[in-house]
């Protein structure tokens, strides 16, 4: 025998392999029966496949599974959701030979408890981040045994990996020389810590190592956020000791290896070698490979896409996305196993509208030395737009590229701008291609979807809001499994229930955020303030122009009654709170 999973056994005899495969209602039959026994009534209940045998083990039924999650990636960003302005000829190939959804959304939109979502199947208001993101040195917002995708793969048999950013915390330990104040609360202590009161000889606890991977290497949180360091399961792999010129945000230190205008880069070798090394093991065991990119997160420093695309220096860096996506593409062809690898591409929260202009002049200033004059040709003249968003002092060079498709809003927002997200789905053994798929799904169902593939059962306390979609994607007919769906404005936290074809935004909390004018988005002069409450019909009004939550008032009663009953902790599926 020269392999097995859970339900195949495999059989190589010279020149002749033999494949058994257990049916998985026998596979779960409670009578523990004799290794002998269970091959024989196998081979008469089941189907023998017998092929040319080669040098490489045979190829397991399970798929192996790469995500690649891109950071604050809008759905206009992509030629094949619209843009003309950028061309993603990979993502295409992908989309054109799988499956395009056009109503996938985040559960928050902002990085951390999106996250949160996709890796544990859990909406992340159930945990202490109500708002806003975890700073670079923030504790662990994924509980301490709570089953992750990785885990729940891991115990499948799967390899995993995760390369990139993490931005879900750990354990950092501090110098004894760090004084703390009781009176402050963890995460704000936390955000106050710098990189020099960190003893960066210490193991790093509470993150992917411990949230079951068997690997990790990457940057603990975005990419201008502190520590500017590598991080290589447990350990820095140098610790910052010399002056930080690249970053826009944070001055400090940085790890020698560090530049920020080459982290895609470094992450996507070292994803690439993480399929490579798989192979070169002749493992018989599948892989998971979690890979959220640096890209497209600002400062957007294309390394070396400069002027490829019509958008300036992010649209430039979506370029570079796209080539993350054929460099993991062209090693799964190099060891042929494209064809059983489940790909998914998609995006943490909606997108900023184009090149911050703020920004651009501190590097056309060279506030950052003369080390940005590679970004030099971006800068001729530029005529700012003033979009009604966040930054708006100094106004955005968007480049007639709409970021978000002209939905309304950006990163952040209760609006599609900021939660609905490109989502595309490649496996050629299991699905056929080509298809547009209109079904609601969310990251926050991968959980249960992977689940369902690898015939796992979750507990009820495991990925409790997640649900399968696995029918969406063997079936582009098959109905939509989603009654209802809970996601929340990043920055206020505000929730948002959609439910068929209407979306409720609940009014922000005044205390969290209360800068109103800020945020009115300046294409739509009579939009409502992210402060009220807001009623949509997405079936006739996909741009959230219409506003009917003083029109139609009993729909909008229904729906808040629901909201009020979630915030209390409460299970939802089909509008039935738990
Ligand atoms: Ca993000």
């Amino acid at each position: 025998m020269i392999g097995k999973d859970k339900n195949t056994f495999y059989y190589c005899y010279g020149n002749v392999s033999l494949k058994i495969q257990i049916p998985m209602k026998f596979n779960k039959m409670p009578v523990k029966l004799n290794p002998t026994y269970t091959v024989f009534i196998g081979i008469i209940l089941t189907t023998f496949i017998i092929s040319s045998c080669n040098d490489s083990p045979p190829v397991p039924d399970r798929p192996n599974i790469v995500l690649i999650f891109a950071d604050d990636l809008g759905y206009g960003d992509f030629s094949c959701y619209g843009a003309s302005k950028i061309k993603t000829p990979n993502i295409d190939k992908l989309a054109a030979n799988g499956i395009r959804f056009t109503d996938a959304h985040v559960t928050s939109s902002l990085c951390s408890p999106s996250r949160y979502s996709f890796l544990t199947g859990r909406y992340p208001w159930r945990t202490r981040l109500k708002s806003g993101v975890l700073g670079g040195f923030a504790p662990p917002l994924i509980e301490e045994g709570r089953t992750t995708l990785a885990s729940m793969l891991n115990a499948n048999g799967y390899y995993t990996a995760g390369i990139g950013k993490w931005h879900l915390g750990f354990n950092w330990a501090l110098k004894d020389s760090v004084p703390r104040d009781p009176g402050i609360s963890e995460d704000d202590f936390w955000r106050s810590v710098r990189s020099d009161h960190i003893d960066f000889s210490k193991p790093i606890k509470g993150g992917p190592i411990e949230r079951g991977f068997d690997y990790f290497f990457g940057i603990a949180g975005s990419n201008g956020m502190r520590p500017h360091a590598f991080i290589e399961n447990e350990n820095v792999t140098m610790e910052p000791s010399v002056p930080d010129n690249f970053s826009q945000r944070t001055s400090g230190l940085r790890g020698p290896d560090w530049d920020l205008r080459n982290l895609d880069r470094v992450l996507t070798e070292k994803a690439v070698a993480v399929i490579d090394n798989h192979f070169s093991k002749e493992s018989n065991s599948p892989f998971f490979l979690y890979y959220p990119t640096s890209a497209v997160h600002p400062p957007w420093l294309p390394e070396f896409t400069k002027g490829q695309s019509e958008a300036g220096m992010r649209g430039d860096k979506v370029i570079e996305f796209d080539w993350i996506v054929g460099e993991l593409v062209k090693a799964l062809e190099k060891h042929n196993s494209l064809e059983n690898t489940l790909i998914i591409i998609t995006s943490d929260n909606g997108p900023h509208p184009g090149d911050e202009v703020r920004m651009v002049e501190r590097y056309k200033n060279k506030s950052f030395g003369d080390e940005f004059d590679y970004y030099q040709p971006y800068f001729g003249d530029y005529q700012p737009e003033y979009l009604g968003v966040y930054n708006e002092e100094k106004g955005w060079l968007t480049y007639d590229h709409k970021t978000n498709a002209g939905f309304l809003g950006f990163k952040s927002d209760a609006w599609e701008g900021g939660l609905r997200v490109p989502f595309v789905v490649h496996w050629p053994k299991k699905i056929k291609g080509g298809f547009v798929n209109s079904n609601v799904i969310s990251s926050v169902d991968l959980l249960a979807t992977m689940a369902d593939i690898t015939g796992t059962e979750l507990r009820e306390e495991e990925g409790e809001d997640s649900y399968s979609f696995l029918t969406n994607l063997l079936d582009n007919d098959a109905p939509q499994v989603r009654k209802s769906l809970i996601m929340a404005a990043g920055r206020t936290g505000a929730l948002v229930l959609r439910s068929g074809d209407w979306k409720y935004i609940e009014g922000a909390n005044p205390l969290i955020w209360d800068t109103t004018q800020y945020y009115r988005p300046n294409n739509y002069p009579n939009a409502p303030s992210f402060m009220q409450s807001q009623l949509y019909n997405l079936k006739d009004d996909l741009f959230e122009r219409n506003d009917l939550i003083d029109s139609i008032p009993e729909k909008a009663s229904e729906l808040e009654a629901i909201v009020s009953l979630v915030k209390q902790n409460k299970r939802i599926e089909g509008n039935e709170v738990k």
